[in-house]
């Protein structure tokens, strides 16, 4: 009860804060992405990572305005990069929804609001979900994906592979990107069956016609084996750490 309390008003408090991880396409070429992922600027505790929290915030609830917090103060942050720098107008922004936040009815109308406050274009935007949200979608969840898919917004599977790996969704639901979870990229580089494994998920991803991000690129080697298996964009401590809004403008600047 205290710690909902507390988290809840953390909201109100301006306690919270976004970083930003860049995406990068892994042969070259232009498509750059970054997604959101929140922080808790606690007032004793210092800096907390979203694994002190999340789940807290997704039993209790809190997690709803909390997502919509991370939706609105992303967005904005992202539209003044626009704004500031034509090179940043083609900058595709993810931001993970939980499953609270899919099964408000709201949901549609929260977003459509949140884009026209800010700026930001619907389909520079993703909405990250995992496997699990999106295992068994409800009638009203797989329409609300629909109108959002209709609006524009990307909608991509999170950690993909760890989940129930019921591959039917990827037909019902209007998925445009697969993120394959790190625990599929850890020792691709020095591991033939961990190699055939994730070339195995990139060939899927292909087979679906989506696109893919293969997230957790630790060393040039993994990066290097994921580009020659084809798959197209890449997320991890190697290619950049998640980093502050003002720092990401700053390598959108240097960029060019
Ligand atoms: O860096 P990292 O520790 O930031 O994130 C840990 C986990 O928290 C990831 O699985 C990520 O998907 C999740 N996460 C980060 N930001 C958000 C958010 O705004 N909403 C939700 N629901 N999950 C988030
Ligand atoms: O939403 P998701 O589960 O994909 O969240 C991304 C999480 O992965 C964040 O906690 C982020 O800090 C973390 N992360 C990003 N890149 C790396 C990486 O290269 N290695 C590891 N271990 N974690 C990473
Ligand atoms: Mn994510
Ligand atoms: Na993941």
């Amino acid at each position: 009860r205290a710690r909902d309390a507390e988290l809840r008003r953390a909201v109100d408090n301006d306690e919270l804060v976004v970083h930003f991880q860049p995406v990068v396409p892994l042969s070259g070429g232009p498509g750059l992405g970054v997604e959101a992922l929140v922080r808790w600027n606690h007032p004793v505790r210092g800096l907390l990572m979203p694994g002190a929290f999340i789940d807290f915030a997704e039993e209790t609830g809190a997690v709803v305005p909390i997502g919509e917090w991370v939706l609105r103060e992303s967005c904005r942050q992202a539209a003044g990069w626009r704004a500031a720098n034509p090179d940043a107008e083609r900058l595709r922004l993810s931001v993970n929804l939980s499953a609270r936040q899919v099964v408000q009815p709201t949901l549609v109308e929260t977003i459509r609001d949140i884009l026209a406050e800010t700026g930001f274009p619907a389909d520079r935007l993703v909405l990250e979900l995992t496997e699990s949200v999106i295992l068994q979608p409800s009638e009203q969840t797989v329409a609300r994906l629909n109108a959002l898919r209709e609006m524009g917004i990307g909608i991509s599977v999170d950690d993909f592979g760890t989940g129930y790996a019921a591959l039917s969704y990827l037909r019902s639901l209007p998925v445009t990107v697969l993120k394959i979870d790190r625990s599929f990229v850890a020792g691709i580089d020095t591991d033939p069956d961990a190699y055939a494994v994730a070339e195995a998920l990139v060939r899927l991803a292909q087979a679906y016609k989506l696109q893919v991000v293969a997230e957790g690129i630790e060393t040039a080697a993994q990066r290097s084996c994921l580009a020659d298996m084809g798959c197209g964009y890449g997320q991890g401590y190697h290619i950049a750490r998640p980093m502050p809004g003002d720092a990401l403008a700053e390598l959108l600047v240097s960029a060019g």
